[in-house]
């Protein structure tokens, strides 16, 4: 006999999460007094806004790579997370979102209960790969067992459910052992394997595209590059699945120049988006390799070949297709060499955000992380920022929504409390999720926040300016003393206007080992536009 809050706090456990982020309310009582009584098996952390909760479980599910979940009272509460929904949606995050609803008997009457959607799980629906209500004790562990096979299967994407408040505190008879299903990953054709090796194997200068797809498949798509000797590019989500600095591994500022000459172009996992839609130039003859596991992607852009499959046993399956006829290539790392250190002249521009990237690039460590942000040195470190190894560059994927950054940052610190975390923002965005500074505090998490204050909404700023003549509406920020607001919260503040003055700081916040924001102060409009390398031909 258990409720059924019990049963989803004894479901999650069972299936292996061992945090939650969120915060409590009337409708959800029942199942933080579980999480209460489970406390030493799994930990809660609380938010000061309902989308700092969901950010934290999207960067916990982003650098780890396992289920991040989040808690958060039905109507507002679900609301306040859908910007970090929509963000674990578009960067393929399996993010469990588990809310609660208005008593059971009164959902569609529209009475007008405390905190009463319309239709919150049609809401949830449309936000997520899967969600469902939870109607009974007896339904949850089957429930979570079902989220959770969506959450590791397929396209890996966000899933809700939600259980009413009522029902989250009912008491009924529960099987908690139910059988736990994987969905399988499609069977690899044969025929198109074959098909593909042969064309790879034809193929001149082959390229690599990865993106968040291929993140299971590190080792295979670094044998892959070393037998065929091609860069492998990504742009966002796929960044250091090979190492930037070893030869195959490649920005995509320095990608652009053997993109003019590639003949057969290999996607992995990925959507194909920076040539299509930031490039959206083709080199004449292009042939197109596909790997994805979700079908609907080989309609959305058609492939030569394309194979449905997951991207770990389908690239082993090119690599064994491919070896015993290619044998061993000569290495094109002195022609790589080359091609990057004119790419890295073309960024040199891109000042002065590059200096900056360059000294945190100096003290992070390899295995460090770097939350990008909506803002000028985040878009710069698109490929100003090399990538040492896979997950460290955690992205918002196409959303690009403003602020998501500083919050999902501490999700990937709360994951990894040893690993140095760095979060740049503009100040802009950084003020999205100021609030959680205090979260930060509370709960030792040791983010250092690096805010670039340029008074302004720059990329708003430079758009009016040369695109409006002028017309200014909207972009002028007045800010908080951003060192002595860190302070008041009870982080360390520090201000560094330079780069060897951020290398400073960087290293005196690393020492210190607490929540740090680093101001640093630039005149509004100074930023070098990075959009010509992230747009060439627009
Ligand atoms: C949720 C959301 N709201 C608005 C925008 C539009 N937007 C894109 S960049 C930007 C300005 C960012 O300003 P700041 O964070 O200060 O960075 P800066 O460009 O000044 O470096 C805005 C408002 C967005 N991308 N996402
Ligand atoms: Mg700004």
């Amino acid at each position: 006999m258990m409720t059924a809050a019990q049963a989803i706090v004894d479901g999650l456990i069972r299936h292996g999460v061992r945090q939650i982020f969120g915060i409590p309310g009337v409708h959800t009582y029942a199942l933080f007094d579980a999480l209460y009584e489970r406390r030493s098996e799994i930990k809660f952390t609380g938010t000061r806004h309902e989308q700092g909760a969901a950010y934290m479980a999207y960067g916990y599910a982003r650098a780890t790579g396992e289920v991040g979940v989040y808690t958060c009272v039905p109507g507002p509460g679900v609301l306040n997370t859908t910007a970090a929904l929509c963000t674990a949606y578009a960067a393929n995050a399996p993010v469990l979102c588990l809310t609660s609803e208005i008593p059971s008997h009164e959902i569609g009457q529209g009475h007008g209960i405390l905190h009463e959607l319309p239709d919150q799980l049609s809401l949830l629906r449309g936000l997520t790969k899967w969600a469902e209500r939870i109607r009974h004790p007896s339904e949850a562990p089957r429930a979570i067992a079902y989220a959770m096979d969506q959450l590791h299967s397929g396209r890996v994407r966000p899933v809700a459910l939600e259980c009413p408040w009522d029902t989250l505190g009912e008491r009924a008879f529960v099987e908690v052992n139910v059988p736990v299903s994987r969905s399988d990953a499609p069977m690899i054709s044969p025929e198109a394997a074959q098909a593909a090796a042969q064309m790879i194997g034809a193929a001149v200068n082959p390229m690599i595209m990865v993106g968040g797809g291929a993140l299971g498949a590190v080792a295979e798509v670094n044998e892959l590059a070393e037998l065929l000797q091609a860069p492998v590019m990504s742009h966002r989500s796929g960044r250091g699945i090979v190492a930037e600095d070893s030869p195959c591994g490649f920005n995509l500022a320095a990608a652009y120049e053997p993109w003019a000459s590639c003949d057969v172009l290999i996607a992995i996992g990925s959507r194909m988006e920076l040539q299509f839609v930031r490039w959206r130039k083709f080199p004449p003859n292009l042939k197109i390799v596909r790997i994805d596991i979700d079908p609907a992607e080989m309609t959305r852009r058609k492939a030569d070949i394309g194979i449905i499959a997951d991207a770990a046993p389908a690239t082993r399956a090119l690599i064994d297709a491919l070896k015993p006829t290619l044998g061993k290539r000569p290495s094109r790392a002195r022609e790589f060499a080359e091609i990057k250190a004119r790419a890295r002249a073309r960024m040199e521009t891109v000042q002065p955000q590059l200096g900056f990237l360059d000294v945190i690039r100096e003290v992070l460590p390899r295995e460090g992380f770097f939350v990008e942000e909506i803002c000028q040195v985040g878009f710069t470190a698109r490929f100003g920022f090399p990538v040492l190894a896979p997950r460290t560059y955690v992205t918002c994927g196409y959303q690009d929504n403003l602020g998501f950054g500083f919050m999902t940052a501490l999700g990937v610190k709360a994951a990894f409390p040893k690993v140095p975390v760095i979060s740049v923002n503009g100040d802009g965005g950084f003020m999205f999720g100021v609030q959680e500074l205090a979260t930060a505090v509370q709960h030792g998490i040791n983010v250092i926040a690096v805010v670039f204050n340029n008074r302004s909404f720059g990329n708003v700023l430079r758009d009016q300016t040369q695109t409006y003549g002028g017309r200014l509406i909207g972009p002028d920020l007045q800010n908080p003393d951003f060192e002595a607001l860190a302070r008041t919260f009870g982080a360390a503040g520090y201000r560094a206007d330079t780069p060897p003055a951020l290398r400073q700081a960087l290293l005196s916040a690393m020492s210190e080992d607490r929540p740090a924001v680093i101001e640093v102060r630039q005149e509004p409009g100074v930023e070098q536009s990075p959009w010509p390398i992230l747009h060439p031909t627009a």
